[in-house]
């Protein structure tokens, strides 16, 4: 994988380099400019520039991330943190602290191959909303910020028992603002 974008490194510089000598061998000669070649020359140079451009805008713009931004949903799990604690429900979960005893869930579950749209807010400061799988690593990761919902959409192929953890420090219990989400089903391929 590793050698392509060497090589292309290796032909443009290659470029580079002819284009600079034979552009430094010929300004030490005198003469006339040929005007009428110069612009035939440039001509080709903007064309050659819009060929490339329209090349790379074909191959690299299916692959932009916006078909995933655009699909619906299919499951929402509110998400409200506090210190130090998150809240993990399908319903709209603690609206505000004098409620958040009576509503306060640590966990949610959701299936496998589903893709979830996380709808992040915070009761008080700003924390990291931080997923992570079974082993360990970070999944996914959006701010809890007061004041917005920040929506972060996950597909979870694997089932198992996902961490979340903050990623913001927050106060002194920090480390211990956590919640779960159990992902059940078959795993997907
Ligand atoms: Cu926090």
């Amino acid at each position: 994988m590793t050698t392509i974008p060497l090589l292309l490194f290796l032909l443009s510089a290659a470029i580079i380099a002819t284009v600079f000598a034979v552009v430094a061998r010929s300004s030490g000669q005198e003469g006339a400019v040929d005007y009428a070649r110069v612009n035939r020359l440039r001509g080709v140079f903007l064309l050659s520039l819009l060929v490339i451009l329209g090349i790379f805008l074909t191959l690299t713009l299916p692959r932009l991330p916006y078909p995933v931004e655009a699909a619906v949903p299919e499951r929402i799990v509110n998400v409200v943190g506090r210190q130090f604690a998150f809240s993990l429900t399908e319903g709209p979960g603690p609206e505000s602290l004098e409620n958040w005893d009576r509503d306060f869930v640590p966990d949610v579950q959701v299936p496998a191959g589903v893709l979830v749209e996380f709808r992040v807010r915070t009761l008080d400061v700003n924390h990291g909303f931080g997923i992570y799988t079974p082993e360990g690593r970070v999944l996914a990761q959006t701010q809890a910020m007061p004041g917005y919902v920040n929506r972060l959409r996950v597909r979870f192929d694997e089932p198992g028992t996902y961490n979340v953890m903050c990623l913001e420090y927050c106060g002194l219990s920090h480390h211990a603002m956590r919640g779960v989400i159990e992902v059940v089903g078959e795993a997907q391929p």
